[in-house]
């Protein structure tokens, strides 16, 4: 396949077509499930030998070659193979030895994203993707998104990044619209989506080691404006976003619409006291705004279920979760469809769930707080000097200095996991000398968690809240984070159980 031929009638391209497949997880594995139906032969690699096993029946289907080895032999392997095309899995960095290889070959390369929205275009092109990217917050505000559309009648699932792949979802054929989530990852190797409206939440230091630098991350998740349809949506207090959706090459009558806690101007979404303003779509917007809901109807997502505790960053993705419903002609009809989703909205797992409480002291897991924005989101949440900070993991080369130094005065104390843990503990004897810090030794999920959580509760006193937000991801001794939180949360409630630590 020429490059030529990859931006044309999708299906007749991939049938026959030599396609290599990187990463063999989720992604994937879905991936080669759809390629399967297209025709097209599949070479599969994956650094991991054990994951080629999960190719299970699929192997004997589409999947003519198996390779798996470190990057550089899945790069010369991916080099050997005469591919038509390349489709990587998130996981596969934009600096490393296989989009190298690729590019040194000529070959193009797709995220699962671009071969769903092909696929999407080729099948059922009248349904609508709106899609939400940005360092944090983007899984609430993608739920809160999905929810609202639903409320307006709509089958609008969310999927991408959140964890179900977009093109297995695509392939169902069942959807009205999809509330995307994308990662900086994808958007990386995403070149033809045209969504209905797009945002980008914020912008802060994540995943420098795979993009490689500030610049190179922020340029990806510009990639979610391109080609946008009815809204640009950005935060009016991150002037990143602002300066994105200027650059941005959108369609003709695209409207930029910003989000922010202010009381509204025309062409933005806002609050006024406790209501959630539109002057960004509805009709008279010149003259005045339309209250879409209030901060009652998000009171469940508050702690206690006290509005007046309503973490400022979930009001934020309210406000962007509505400002993208809008985009979509069936809420614009319906537009009390925000205040419903809103009220229906579930938040996910392992994003500041209090998982026990005992003798005075509150457990939460913010396992979801893998980079020091997350984190620092989270502990502004808890009181002065009460917090014993669960913190540390594969940092992926972020500083932690200036998120010490933002969080010390919630501090009580910290414990320190993670198998590197030096950067971590500078940034503590840095930015909080004298701090009580103890560091969990490495070892195997279970027992590291488990040791992280007795030290916790030996520092912790009545009124304190034990906080896991690691501004880190798990990856270096957790499958992932939902495991991390779950390990932290079944170890928090045997401690508050038999009362032991104490
Ligand atoms: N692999 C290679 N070579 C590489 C990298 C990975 O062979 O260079 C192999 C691994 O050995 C493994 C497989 O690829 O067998 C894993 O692929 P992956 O890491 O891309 O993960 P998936 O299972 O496909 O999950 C991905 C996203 N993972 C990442 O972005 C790292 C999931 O996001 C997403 O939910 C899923 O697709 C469905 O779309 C997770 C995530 O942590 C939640 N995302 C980051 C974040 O939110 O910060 C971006």
């Amino acid at each position: 396949m020429s490059s030529t031929a990859v931006g044309t009638g999708l299906l007749g391209d991939l049938r026959h077509a030599r396609v290599g497949v990187v990463g063999l997880g989720r992604t994937g594995l879905a991936v080669i499930d759809v390629l399967a139906t297209l025709g097209a032969r599949v070479s599969a690699f994956d650094a991991r030998a054990e994951a080629l096993e999960a190719l299970g029946a699929r192997a004997t289907g589409p999947v003519v070659e198996t390779s798996a080895g470190d990057d550089a032999q899945v790069a010369h392997a991916v080099a050997q193979a005469d591919l038509d095309l390349l489709i990587v899995s998130p996981g596969v960095a934009a600096t490393g030895p296989v989009m190298g290889a690729a590019a040194a070959a000529g070959t193009p390369v797709w995220s699962e994203v671009e071969l769903a929205w092909r696929l999407q275009q080729a099948t059922r092109p009248q349904v609508p993707w709106i899609t939400v990217t940005g360092t944090d917050g983007k899984t609430t505000t993608v739920g809160m998104l999905a929810s609202v559309l639903g409320a307006a009648g709509l089958e609008a699932p969310a999927v991408g990044n959140i964890g179900v792949p977009v093109v297995s979802t695509v392939a169902e054929g069942r959807s009205d619209a999809l509330a995307v989530e994308l990662s900086s990852f994808q958007l990386h190797t995403t070149h033809t989506l045209s969504p209905l409206a797009a945002a980008c939440l914020n912008v802060a230091a994540d995943h420098l080691d795979w993009h490689g630098s500030l610049a190179a991350y922020t340029a990806d998740k510009a990639r979610v404006y391109a080609r946008a349809r009815r809204g640009a949506v950005y935060n009016l207090a991150d002037a990143a976003t602002v300066d994105m959706v200027e650059q941005a090459d959108v369609v003709e009558g695209c409207r930029a619409i910003g989000f922010g806690l202010a009381v509204p101007g025309v062409g933005q979404v806002g609050l006024v006291e406790d209501v959630l303003i539109d002057r960004g779509w509805h009709g008279d917007r010149r003259s005045a705004g339309l209250e879409l809901a209030t901060l009652a109807d998000l009171a469940h997502l508050a702690p206690g279920g006290d509005v007046g505790r309503l973490p400022a960053h979930v009001v934020a993705d309210a406000l962007a979760a509505a400002a993208l419903a809008m985009s979509h002609d069936a809420v614009q009809a319906d537009p009390g469809a925000v205040a419903r989703g809103l009220r229906a909205f579930a938040p996910g797992a392992h994003r500041l769930v209090t998982v026990a409480q005992a003798d005075g002291v509150t457990w939460v897991d913010d396992s979801k707080a893998t980079n020091t924005h997350s984190a620092q989101a989270a502990l502004t949440a808890v009181p002065e000097g009460s917090a014993v900070w669960l913190v540390g993991g594969d940092t992926k080369g972020a500083d932690l200095h200036d998120l010490v130094v933002d969080v010390r005065s919630r501090l009580r104390a910290a414990v320190v996991l993670g198998r590197e843990q030096e950067a971590v503990v500078t940034a503590l004897r840095d930015g909080a000398p004298g701090l009580p810090l103890v560091q969990v030794p490495d070892g195997e999920g279970g027992a590291v968690m488990d040791a992280a959580v007795r030290a916790a509760r030996a520092l912790a006193r009545s009124g304190d809240t034990v906080i896991l937000a690691p501004a880190a991801a798990s990856w270096d001794q957790f499958s992932s984070y939902a495991e991390r939180g779950e390990l932290f949360a079944t170890a928090a409630r045997r401690l508050a159980g038999d009362g032991t630590g104490q």
